[in-house]
């Protein structure tokens, strides 16, 4: 779907498991994105994109983050996991050449979520989350719900990583936690 030299650059940088997952979400993206009348082409390369930063180490992403003048805040600075959003986000404008500032937002946002999500935004979260490589318990109702109610497949996936989190001791993302709250507080209201 898209040119080789993007498929050969993704692959030496994040390797093929990584690459495997990335086609995974980008394949999910693309069923999703026909489901709800986004953009197909804008879903499949923000699904392939998405994790491009992945597989550097927090002293590299750190160093990248410097250099490219983002500023993060503590909890992203103190959680390796969650770096490689907004700097994948940048890694695509600047090596992979995507302008288009909607599939640089799914990027940036697609780990955390962020308050007010757009459905490219919502479709690669999620697509990130039932792509068919995943396997762990409770994917197969995300990937039911993904079809039948997009918000609520979101806050059940979100729901999951939140007590995810907390039981492994880590930090809640304030974006994560606004994300949650914000599609919480649409349905209540429906
Ligand atoms: O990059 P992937 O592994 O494909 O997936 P991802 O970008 O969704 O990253 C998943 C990890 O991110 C998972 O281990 C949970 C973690 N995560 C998501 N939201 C938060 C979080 N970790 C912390 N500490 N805080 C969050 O708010
Ligand atoms: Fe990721
Ligand atoms: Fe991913």
């Amino acid at each position: 779907m898209f040119e080789d030299w993007i498929h050969e650059k993704l692959k030496t940088e994040i390797g093929i498991l990584r690459y495997n997952h990335s086609i995974g979400v980008m394949e999910t993206s693309i069923k999703l994105a026909k489901y709800y009348g986004v953009n197909e082409k804008s879903a499949a390369l923000a699904g392939l994109l998405h994790d491009c930063a992945k597989s550097k180490d927090k002293i590299k992403l750190l160093k990248m983050a410097d250099e490219f003048g983002i500023i993060l805040d503590n909890v992203m600075k103190n959680n390796v996991e969650l770096i490689h959003g907004p700097i994948g986000a940048e890694i695509a404008k600047r090596q992979y050449n995507i302008e288009d500032k909607k599939i640089l937002s799914a990027i940036q946002y697609h780990t955390t979520g962020k308050e007010d999500m757009s459905i490219l935004e919502k479709i690669i979260f999620i697509a990130d989350y039932i792509e068919p490589n995943r396997k762990f318990k409770g994917v197969e109702e995300a990937r039911k719900l993904a079809f039948e109610d997009l918000d609520e497949s979101l806050i059940y996936a979100m729901d999951n990583t939140i007590k995810f989190v907390i039981n492994s001791g880590g930090l809640i993302h304030l974006d994560t936690v606004k994300a949650r709250n914000y599609l919480k507080i649409e349905k209540s209201l429906e």
